[in-house]
C-alpha cells in the first residue's frame, strides 16, 4: 500500500521520479532483505544436514547417507523416514505401529519439496511405506492427499505390497488396552513417536517428510495433524521448514508447523519460532497442555536449527557434520 502510494506520488514530478526510484529500490531492498534475512550466509552453514524428531539415529544415518552420495533432500527424507516405517519395534510408525480401538493400524503421511509441491496419505491401511506412497501422489497424480481405501488402492496400483501391520507386539498391547479401553493421549509414548524428518541438501534446498500410525487407540477413521500440510508439516525453500509431533489435534488447531516457518519469515530463529508455536497453544484459555505432549523441530535457510516442546523429554536428532546426535529438547512446562 505504502509503496503504491509512494509510486503515485513520485510520478507526479521529475524531481519525484529520481527520488522515487531510489527510495523505490530502497523499499524493494528492504523487502528483500527481510526475506533472504535467513539466506545471506548458507554458504557458512555446513550441509548436508539432516534433523528428525526423537531419537531415530539409524533413520538420519540413512538420510545422510543418501546426501553425502549427492542425492536430493527429497530422496533423503523419504529414504530416512522409511527405516522407521519398517522398524517393527516402533510401535508408532508403520509396521507394528499401535493401532486404533477397533484393532486397525491406520497410518497418516505427507512430504513436501523445494518447489512447495506436496502429497499425502491419511488412514491408509496395509502399506508399510505411507511416506513412499505420498511422493507417488505428489509426484504421479494430480492431487495432494488420498485417504483410506482409495490411498490403498493407489498404492497397490503402484506396486506397493499389501501387508498385515498389526504384529503380535501390538495386537498384545491393544488386547491389553481393551480390558479397561480408556482413551487417553499419553505424553511420550515411548521417546520415539511420529517421525518428522527435514533436510537441507548440499545444494542449500529443504524438503521434509513425516510419517505416523497416529495416536493408539483413536477412533476408527480418525486423521491426526501429521499428513496436514501446514499442520504437522510445512517446508518453504525460501526460508526453513518445520515438522510437529504429539497430539495432533493441538496442532491443527494452530496450523503449528506454518506458524514456524511463517515466524523464521518475520525474523525469528527457529528455536523462537518453535517456543512461540507452543505457546500459542499453551496459553490458549482452558488449555489443558499439562495433559498432553506436542513438540516442534525447525530449520532455517542458513541451517541453524530449533525444537521445543510442552513437556520434558522430547528429543531430535541432527546429522551435521559428521556427528549423529540426539539433543534433548527445551519445554515449557518446567512447574
Ligand atoms: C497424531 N501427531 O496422529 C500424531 C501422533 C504423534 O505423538 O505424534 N504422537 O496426532
Amino acid at each position: 500500500m505504502k509503496r503504491r502510494h509512494f509510486i503515485k506520488n513520485a510520478a507526479l514530478t521529475s524531481a519525484g521520479l529520481a527520488v522515487g526510484s531510489t527510495l523505490a529500490s530502497c523499499a524493494e531492498n528492504t523487502k528483500e532483505s527481510s526475506v533472504t534475512k535467513v539466506t545471506d550466509d548458507i554458504s557458512k552453514a555446513k550441509l548436508p544436514l539432516v534433523i528428525a524428531t526423537w531419537h531415530v539415529k539409524d533413520a538420519t544415518a540413512k538420510a545422510m547417507e543418501v546426501l553425502q552420495a549427492g542425492g536430493n533432500a527429497l530422496d533423503a527424507v523419504e529414504q530416512g523416514c522409511r527405516v522407521e516405517e519398517a522398524n517393527e519395534k516402533g510401535q508408532s510408525v508403520g509396521k507394528g505401529g499401535l493401532p486404533d480401538r477397533d484393532g486397525n493400524v491406520t497410518l497418516d503421511a505427507c512430504i513436501m519439496d523445494k518447489h512447495g509441491n506436496c502429497g499425502a496419505v491419511v488412514y491408509l491401511q496395509d502399506i508399510t511405506h505411507a511416506v513412499s506412497v505420498a511422493r507417488k501422489v505428489m509426484e504421479d497424480t494430480p492431487h495432494v492427499m488420498l485417504a483410506g481405501e482409495g490411498a490403498k488402492q493407489y498404492a497397490i496400483s503402484q506396486g506397493f505390497k499389501p501387508e498385515d501391520l498389526l504384529t503380535e507386539a501390538s495386537k498384545e498391547a491393544w488386547n491389553k488396552w481393551k480390558i479397561e479401553a480408556k482413551y487417553k493421549p499419553i505424553i511420550n509414548i515411548e521417546n520415539h513417536d511420529t517421525i518428522g524428518m527435514l533436510a537441507i541438501d548440499k545444494n542449500g534446498d529443504i524438503s521434509g517428510a513425516c510419517t505416523t500410525s497416529g495416536l493408539a487407540y483413536k477412533m476408527g477413521g480418525r486423521v491426526g495433524d501429521s499428513p496436514i500440510i501446514g499442520s504437522g508439516l510445512f517446508v518453504d525453500n525460501e526460508i526453513g521448514a518445520c515438522v510437529a509431533t504429539g497430539l495432533g489435534e493441538e496442532v491443527v488447531k494452530t496450523v503449528g508447523s506454518f506458524l514456524v516457518v511463517e515466524l523464521i519469515r518475520q525474523g525469528k530463529s527457529p528455536q523462537d519460532a518453535c517456543e512461540e508455536a507452543i505457546s500459542r497453544i499453551v496459553n490458549k484459555p482452558n488449555s489443558d497442555y499439562k495433559n498432553f505432549q506436542v513438540g516442534y523441530i525447525a530449520v532455517n535457510k542458513k541451517g541453524e536449527t530449533g525444537s521445543y516442546s510442552i513437556h520434558q523429554w522430547f528429543s531430535m536428532t541432527k546429522f551435521q557434520d559428521g556427528v549423529n546426535e540426539q539433543i534433548q529438547s527445551d519445554y515449557f512446562n518446567k512447574a
